[in-house]
């Protein structure tokens, strides 16, 4: 199992961890610690540094109440960011659901774009479309970040979040994306009560039937703070355990805030579930395109 991306090939044998640098002043755990471009770069690097995989780089924050920004505003923040991680040697991932954003940093050279909102927004998923090879992360979540969580009413939220993301991929495919370019998130805390965000991660077998690699954003969730009592600054070792059982039971790739506790935990994961598993780099991450480093 793999996922394709701009320059890269991901071998998912083993999990992967994707580390979040959100340059932005309100986002729900780290608003405000990277918000300028010089401390978000040196984020990126001190990520990589404890072992990330896979670079998220987000300029808009999907918390209920954040602002909303627009296009070139967005662009503004991340676009440093972005040109400077380019030379880190990891696949870089773009977090937006702007189709202009999207467009401007395939452009400028990043490797995946994760989008909360699955590229339902008009024009989103013609412009991966018209890429040849960059890697796309459709997530599920109801309404926008101010409206979802008012839309949490499931039959059964786990059919529903499959049904929802066999539809997204089946239309990408449609649309000439080939099926190693794409992973499914199922949207941890995004138009989700706390229950359902366990019932997802109990039931995750479900998820995986649709046969793409499954990516899991646990780290310091509020469902977690629900079932510890723990403030969100409080959440790493809640967030490690949601994490170790996300791939126990099957996902592929981690997004997470605690990069280095995230990459020991796994270590001993999978240390601990055959031999000769050790690893200490990010092998395995092959340079697939030959094309700007
Ligand atoms: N969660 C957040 C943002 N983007 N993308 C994917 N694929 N999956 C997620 O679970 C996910 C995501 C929210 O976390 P964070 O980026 O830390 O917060 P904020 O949106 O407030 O910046």
């Amino acid at each position: 199992m793999h996922w394709q991306t701009r320059r890269f090939r991901i071998d998912l044998d083993r999990p992967r961890v994707m580390g979040i640098v959100n340059v932005t002043p309100d986002s729900f755990s780290d608003g405000g610690q990277h918000a300028e471009a010089a401390g978000a770069i040196a984020h990126c690097k001190r990520l990589v540094d404890e072992g990330a995989d896979i670079l998220d780089i987000g300029g808009e924050s999907t918390r209920p109440g954040a602002a909303v920004l627009d296009d070139e505003e967005e662009w503004r923040r991340i676009a440093p960011v972005i040109q400077a991680a380019l030379s880190l040697g990891v696949p870089l991932s773009v977090d937006t659901c702007k189709p202009e954003v999207m467009r401007r940093a395939l452009e400028a050279g990043v490797d995946i774009v994760n989008d909360v909102q699955a590229l339902c927004r008009p024009g989103a998923l013609e412009i991966l479309a018209a890429h040849d090879s960059a890697g796309v992360c459709l997530m599920h979540m109801r309404g926008e970040p101010s409206t979802m969580q008012g839309l949490t009413d499931y039959a059964d939220v786990v059919a529903e979040v499959a049904q929802f993301l066999g539809e997204r991929a089946a239309r990408l495919r449609e649309a000439g994306i080939a099926a190693e370019r794409i992973v499914l998130d199922p949207g941890y805390g995004f138009a989700k009560q706390s229950e359902q965000n366990l019932q997802l991660l109990r039931e995750q077998e479900r998820l995986l039937a649709l046969g793409y690699p499954l990516l899991v954003g646990w780290s310091r969730k509020k469902t977690l703070g629900d079932v510890t009592g723990k403030p969100v600054n409080q959440r790493m070792p809640a967030s490690i355990a949601a994490a170790l059982l996300a791939v126990s039971r099957g996902a592929r790739i981690l997004r997470v805030h605690d990069v280095a506790a995230t990459v020991d935990a796994l270590k001993v994961w999978h240390a601990g579930d055959g031999p000769g598993a050790l690893f200490a780099d990010n092998s395995g991450i092959k340079n697939s395109g030959g094309r700007s480093q």
